[in-house]
């Protein structure tokens, strides 16, 4: 058995030396605990004479008091070092830089349409939509296309099953006369949106596409209203150099109608395949509005008169951006979509 002063001695020394709560505990154990060192002590004490008792006695109670003490005030310690080091782990570092968060972005046919109704807002023309599914009245007879007029072969048609008189409308004229309906001019509107057509796909076809539809209607505009309007778009859309020209064609619901067409711009207007070797691209078609389309909208022809063009936006973005299949705006490939 180790005499008290040497007891205490390697005690104090263990608690000194206990790098955690766990070697502390252990310390607590060998030196307090049930079988420990000052309990032997205590149990051989009844071997010793009475004085020896006592004075053996009263020098363990107070090594144990020292080291209970000691033990006492290590375990403070001890407890807040181990704070410290859970606060320093959870500690918020924030000159880490932050992950990058993955964005989607908006589709070209999106970004286009914004681009053109910006422009057009600029020159004072709102914005209106009109339902996709549409009768055909709207999307025919009021445009002055009647039923058997071989007119309607231009627009191959999805008809809905069940009902003849209602379709996928075809292109975003029809909303003309909602609006004429509604509204008493004079107004400038456009009308972006989706058409739908029976067609076969290829390159530059699609049975679902995107149309941006214009009207202006006022007591005296001219063609050479017209032209200025358009003259301010395609400038500000393709670029100050594109030039501009009117060709003759036909439409029911204008009078007279034309196309609008570009210098190409892939070779400027030199002449290449993009353009078939003409210098000149074909943008959209537009017009005066037919009388009977005024009529048709609740107009009198003889108060009010104005024009209305039909573009077509996806062959606009492929003109723009040298994009060479209309399906790839449809077919959501990220290879393709990303480069916008
Ligand atoms: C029309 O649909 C007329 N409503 C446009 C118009 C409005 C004329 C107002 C006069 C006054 P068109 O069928 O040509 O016109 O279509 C307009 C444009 O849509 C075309 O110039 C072309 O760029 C585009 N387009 C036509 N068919 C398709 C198709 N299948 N896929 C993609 N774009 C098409």
């Amino acid at each position: 058995m180790s005499s008290c002063s040497e007891i205490k001695k390697q005690a104090l020394k263990k608690v000194k030396g206990a790098k955690n709560l766990k070697e502390l505990d252990r310390v607590y154990k060998r030196y307090l605990g049930g079988k420990g060192e000052v309990f032997l002590v205590l149990k051989n004490l009844k071997d010793f004479s009475e004085n020896k008792r006592k004075e053996i006695g009263k020098e363990i109670n107070l090594v144990k008091k020292d080291i209970e003490e000691a033990i006492k005030e290590k375990q403070e310690a001890l407890k807040e070092i181990a704070i410290n080091e859970i606060i320093e782990k959870d500690k918020l570092d924030i000159t880490i830089p932050g992950k990058k968060i993955k964005k989607g972005h908006l589709h070209p046919i999106t970004l286009t349409l914004r681009k053109i109704q910006e422009i057009f807002q600029n020159m004072g023309f709102s914005i209106i939509e009109g339902p996709e599914v549409e009768t055909e009245w709207y999307n025919f007879d009021a445009l002055n296309i009647p039923k058997d007029h071989p007119a309607r072969d231009a627009w191959d048609t999805f008809w809905l099953q069940g009902n003849e008189k209602l379709l996928l409308r075809t292109h975003t004229s029809p909303v003309q006369i909602r609006y004429m309906e509604k509204n008493q001019p004079p107004f400038r509107i456009i009308v972006p949106g989706r058409v739908f057509r029976h067609e076969a796909t290829d390159a530059s076809h699609e049975i679902n596409f995107y149309h941006l539809e214009g009207l202006m209607i006022d007591k005296q505009i001219s063609m050479a209203n017209f032209k200025a309007v358009m003259e301010h778009f395609l400038k500000s859309f393709f670029g100050k150099k594109i030039k501009m020209r009117l060709r003759p064609s036909f439409f029911p619901f204008t009078e007279p109608s034309f196309e609008i067409d570009i210098s190409c711009v892939a070779c400027g207007g030199k002449g290449c395949s993009v353009c078939k070797k003409t210098g000149w691209l074909e943008t959209m078609g537009a017009g005066m509005v037919h009388p009977n389309v005024l009529k048709a909208g609740g107009l009198n022809p003889k108060d009010w008169q104005g024009f209305a063009f039909g573009m077509g936006v996806d062959r606009l973005i492929m003109m723009k951006h040298k994009i060479n299949d209309i399906r790839l705006f449809y077919n959501n490939d990220l290879r393709f979509l990303k480069q916008f």
